[in-house]
């Protein structure tokens, strides 16, 4: 078989790209290891910034977003048993998220690609790139038994943390930066009203936890857990009580309730490679970078990444340029690592750390003061969580 990109992994970094890529008329195959109900398994983001938006409209796959989709004009901090509104609109001229699911996005990605007779292969094992240092890669993988190969002009990692695209790029020529953080969060999801409409980010003298939802009717909630707990020590009655010892009793009070039908806990992380392209490899999303999700900024740089390459390979087929692809990693490392270095103060504020003293307390608790305070600290902030321009 032959294409022009092959994509490995169906998560919206390959879903998105791959959409925007046909809808230009450059042909490409998605190679995905697990099916597609795996895939939509999976609960993940819940903010999108405006550029995400935007780029799911121009994929053609906005219509349940834009009708479902919640518009949120600011959050909350909670400290000191009280609420500090930061209204990210106001701070930012006008700008706002939308809180619609990772899994819904995913969901409407994939309807499209199928509408549109799009090649998903789902269930492709051992998928291997090759020859991405020549100007004729090719990608190889198994499935029911037998090995297959794409000839493509360009291939794109868009296949996570754990992925394989990461891991051919020739040693020597990566550097990876890391810092992993001392405790989880427990998230769960619940068919019960949001305790605001407004998302919540608590700092608590017992641990950080975040109000946040899916829908009007549908919640999600977080509560920073020890990395060695596991979900069946956490019963549904012992996350509700833990949740609302760590709100301000005005948010405390309006928490509804109700048995959760999902449960996990994610380990916390910052992580870079560099570069994001190995000849015509291209690393793209969370193969490339993690963030914790303190900020709700890893699914939105998986977009900014996607917008970049999109671009470069348009400009590459249809102005048979190839300055996008040649400029490809430092423009996205330039936006990944402003995203990077948020996350990580967002994370750093907001936490109990286990060896934190008396002195990085008060700092904690000055520096949330000031920021609630300060206009153009809190301004700072919303411009950083609506997401800086790409
Ligand atoms: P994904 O979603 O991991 O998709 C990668 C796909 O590649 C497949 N794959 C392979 N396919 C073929 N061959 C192989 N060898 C393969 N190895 C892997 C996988 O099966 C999978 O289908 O990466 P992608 O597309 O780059 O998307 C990134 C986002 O998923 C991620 O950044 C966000 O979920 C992060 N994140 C958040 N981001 C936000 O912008 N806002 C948020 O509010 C937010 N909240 C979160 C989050 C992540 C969380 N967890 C669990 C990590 C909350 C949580 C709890
Ligand atoms: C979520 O709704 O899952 C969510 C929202 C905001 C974050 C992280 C996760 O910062």
């Amino acid at each position: 078989m032959r294409t022009q990109v092959v994509i490995i992994g169906s998560g919206p970094s390959g879903l998105l790209l791959g959409q925007l890529l046909a809808n230009s008329g450059i042909d490409n195959v998605i190679l995905e290891r697990v099916d597609r109900d795996y895939v939509l398994g999976r609960v993940r983001a819940g903010v999108l910034e405006q550029g995400m938006v935007d780029l799911l409209d121009e994929a053609g796959a906005g219509a349940r977003m834009r009708a479902e989709g919640l518009p949120h004009e600011g959050i909350s901090l909670a400290f000191d048993n009280r609420l500090h509104r930061i209204d990210l609109t106001e701070l930012t001229g006008g700008k706002r998220v939308t809180v619609y699911g990772q899994t819904e996005v995913t969901h409407d990605l994939m309807d499209k690609r199928a509408a549109d007779g799009l090649t998903n292969i789902y269930d492709a094992k051992n998928v291997m790139p090759h020859a991405f240092d020549s100007d004729a890669p090719y990608v190889t993988y198994e499935k029911d038994g037998t090995t297959h190969r794409i000839d493509c002009d360009f291939i794109a990692g868009c296949d996570g943390f754990h992925g394989v695209s990461r891991r051919s790029a020739p040693e020597g020529a990566i550097k990876t930066y890391e810092r992993a953080y001392p405790f989880g969060w427990l998230g769960i999801l619940a068919e019960v009203p949001p305790a605001d409409h407004e998302l919540i980010y608590a700092n608590h003298p017992r641990g950080f936890a975040l109000c946040s939802m899916r829908s009007t009717h549908r919640s999600r909630y977080y509560v920073q857990c020890p990395l060695d707990d596991h979900v069946e020590g956490w019963s549904d009655d012992r996350f509700w009580d833990e949740l609302r010892r760590r709100l301000p009793p005005e948010a405390a009070e309006r928490v509804v309730t109700g048995p959760s039908f999902e449960k996990s806990i994610a380990p916390l992380r910052s992580f870079v490679a560099e570069p994001m392209r190995f000849g015509r490899l291209f690393l793209v999303g969370d193969a490339a970078h993690i963030v914790p999700p303190t900020g709700a900024k890893g699914l939105n740089l998986a977009a900014s990444d996607v917008r970049y390459l999109y671009w470069g390979l348009r400009e590459f087929y249809q102005d048979k340029s190839r300055a996008g692809i040649d400029t490809y990693s430092a423009r996205a490392l330039s936006r990944v690592w402003k995203a990077v270095r948020f996350s990580w103060w967002m994370t750093t504020m907001l936490h109990r750390f286990r060896d934190t003293d008396d002195f990085g307390q008060r700092i904690q608790e000055a520096e949330l003061d000031y920021l609630v305070h300060s206009q153009a600290a809190s301004a700072a902030l919303a411009e950083n969580y609506v997401g800086l321009p790409y």
